[in-house]
């Protein structure tokens, strides 16, 4: 059903110098930056690797842009750190239809919008495990070779 870590979320206050952290302790280089205005992100795909099925593996950090955004949410609750995993697959819709029947509780109804075109769809953290968990398919313009869904854009 899934054929990658598509992304690890990360909740921060300040996204520059999260990003600024990533880049100076691990090398890693932001690939992508948009504005989700749906889910009140904004958000930077930090590239970790290529994966198998022609795609990447990313770190995602996410600063909200409104207060009663579910980033901003955590944030108040929890504070900074890991919020959600993502899991790549080819078919979202079919992928949270069978995640579905298995009782779990799938946040949306249809698939929303995700980073670079990408389709997304959220799972209940409390049916996993306390882990937030989203579906992500990859836009279908997506360049194979792991830059992927997170190239080399800045969409600010
Ligand atoms: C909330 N909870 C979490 C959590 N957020 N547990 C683990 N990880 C998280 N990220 C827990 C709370 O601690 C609480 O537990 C319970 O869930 C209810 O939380 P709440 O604060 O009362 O908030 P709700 O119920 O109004 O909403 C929680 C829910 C919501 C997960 C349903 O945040 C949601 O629909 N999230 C999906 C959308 C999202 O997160 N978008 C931002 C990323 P207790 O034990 O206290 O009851 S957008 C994104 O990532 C896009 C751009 C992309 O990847 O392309």
């Amino acid at each position: 059903m899934f054929s990658r870590i598509d992304h690890v979320g990360i909740a921060c206050r300040d996204l520059d110098a999260t990003a600024e952290f990533y880049r100076r302790t691990y090398g890693f280089e932001v690939a992508h930056e948009e504005v989700n205005e749906q889910q009140g992100v904004r958000e930077a795909m930090l590239r970790v690797n290529g994966t198998d099925d022609g795609h990447a593996t990313c770190l995602q950090l996410l600063e909200p842009t409104r207060p009663d955004s579910p980033v901003a949410k955590f944030l108040d609750s929890r504070g900074e750190g890991v919020h959600h995993i993502a899991f790549g697959t080819g078919d979202v819709a079919a992928a949270a239809a069978a995640v579905g029947h298995t009782g779990v509780r799938v946040l949306d109804a249809e698939p929303r919008q995700g980073t670079s075109g990408s389709r997304i769809v959220f799972l209940h953290p409390k049916d996993c495990g306390g882990v937030l968990t989203e579906l992500v398919e990859a836009a279908v313009s997506a360049v194979p070779g792991g830059a992927g869904a997170h190239q080399s854009v800045k969409n600010v």
